[in-house]
């Protein structure tokens, strides 16, 4: 549904005073015990940042895509790892069953992932097929009235609080894509079981782990749309719209590292006066600016055109690719202007540089993103 323009005005000021008042004083502490505080949890259920972008028909917000990354730019000015917790749910976790899930499944798991009383998680990387995903191994061999999944995905979001995975497995040995089946597998299910959670250099507070199939059964209904050799698509599918959310996710970033480097900048005094007025700090300041300025205009375009209903595959990887690399660019820029204090922990600079270099990195690297668009160029996507 597309609100009126007034309450999304409205949607988008609660969401930046949430962040400022209550997401923000408390990101020491989150990456500090790995953690998101429970009350924390609580509020974000209350407001139902679970729900943003599962239908209302579901018990979600329903927001158009030009309306999730209005959203995104101001959820993404604060720790990542406070997004990545309803992240899978609004995303990754939640758009294989919209998109391809039967009526049956759409009723009963969208509605609780949208309350937040259920987490879901997306698995499609594995210990050998990361960038190459359609080499993957995992198998789903019918038997009966049931599925037997073998395999191991690796670096799970959110899979240590997950209820649901929506799981790629091959069911047939139709060599590359054409093989893979998308499947909603409940957490409790027999033969399922996790590994220990990730060490990772940032974003703490959200979590990876491994998770692992070992003759793990799951009733034929969990198939999503009955339809089996679909499941590759259904992945490319949900990582187009992922990747246009990460990218404003990545703008939200870059906006409050050069809000916090402007800051910085205009109190700290060398050679008789505040940094700000140095030419050179100028410079860093205004490139990171214009940068991000060009992303926003880019995202938003490639969200209306998505919301038209047009392929936004090329424009999803152009958003993903040119705005988390700049995003990269500013917080490399926001530690320089800090200078010395730019490497101690207590500006908190230092972590947002460690947490948003994983955005170059999840839902396709910025190589894949550069593939992807060669790819659809040298199939004839408009210049
Ligand atoms: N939407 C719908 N269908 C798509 C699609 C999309 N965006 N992208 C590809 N497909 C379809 C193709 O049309 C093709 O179907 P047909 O065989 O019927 O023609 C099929 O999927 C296979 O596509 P393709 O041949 O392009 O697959 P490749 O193996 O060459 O791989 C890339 C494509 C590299 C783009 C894919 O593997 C990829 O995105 N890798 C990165 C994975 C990733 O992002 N991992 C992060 C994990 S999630 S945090």
């Amino acid at each position: 549904m597309i609100r009126d323009s007034e309450t999304q005005t409205l949607l988008e000021d609660a969401i930046r005073r949430f962040v400022r008042e209550t997401l923000v004083p408390r990101e020491a502490e989150v990456d500090e015990t790995d953690q998101i505080p429970a009350d924390v949890l609580a509020a974000m259920r209350e407001i139902g940042l679970f729900g943003l972008t599962i239908p209302e028909a579901y018990g979600g917000l329903g927001l158009t895509m030009e309306e999730e990354v209005r959203v995104a730019f101001e959820l993404g000015q604060t720790s990542p790892a406070f997004r990545s917790v309803i992240g899978t749910n609004n995303g990754i976790g939640s758009i294989g069953i919209l998109l391809d899930g039967s009526e049956e499944q759409k009723r009963h798991y969208l509605p609780k992932l949208a309350a937040g009383d259920l987490i879901g998680s997306f698995c499609l990387t594995e210990p050998d097929s990361g960038s190459d995903a359609a080499s993957l191994k995992t198998t789903a061999r019918r038997d009966g009235d049931q599925y037997v999944l073998n395999g191991t995905k690796r670096y799970i979001t959110n899979a240590p609080e997950a209820g649901i995975y929506t799981v790629m497995a091959r069911t047939s040995d139709a060599k590359g894509a054409s093989g893979i089946s998308a499947f909603i597998v409940e957490r409790e299910s027999p033969g399922l079981s996790l590994g220990k959670p990730d060490k990772k250099m940032g974003q703490r507070g959200a979590h990876t782990c491994d998770v692992i199939f070992e003759n793990c059964r799951i009733p034929a209904g969990q198939l999503i749309g009955g339809v089996e050799g679909v499941g590759f698509k259904t992945a490319m599918k949900v990582l187009d719209k992922g990747r246009l959310h990460i990218a404003a996710v990545a703008i939200g970033a870059a906006k409050r590292m050069l809000r916090d480097a402007l800051a910085y900048a205009t109190e700290r005094k060398q050679f008789g006066q505040p940094i700000v007025e140095f030419q050179l700090v100028q410079a860093m300041l205004a490139d990171s600016k214009t940068e991000i300025y060009a992303a926003e205009c880019m995202v938003l375009d490639a969200a209306r055109r998505r919301d038209d209903g047009r392929d936004v595959s090329v424009e999803a990887s152009c958003a993903k690719y040119f705005a988390t690399e700049m995003c990269g660019r500013v917080a490399d820029r926001a530690v320089q202007i800090h200078g010395g204090a730019g490497y101690i922990s207590e500006y908190g600079i230092e972590r947002f540089y460690r947490d948003v270099r994983l955005f170059r990195l999840y839902e396709g690297t910025s190589q894949i993103q550069q593939v992807i668009i060669a790819r659809g160029l040298m199939r004839g996507t408009e210049i």
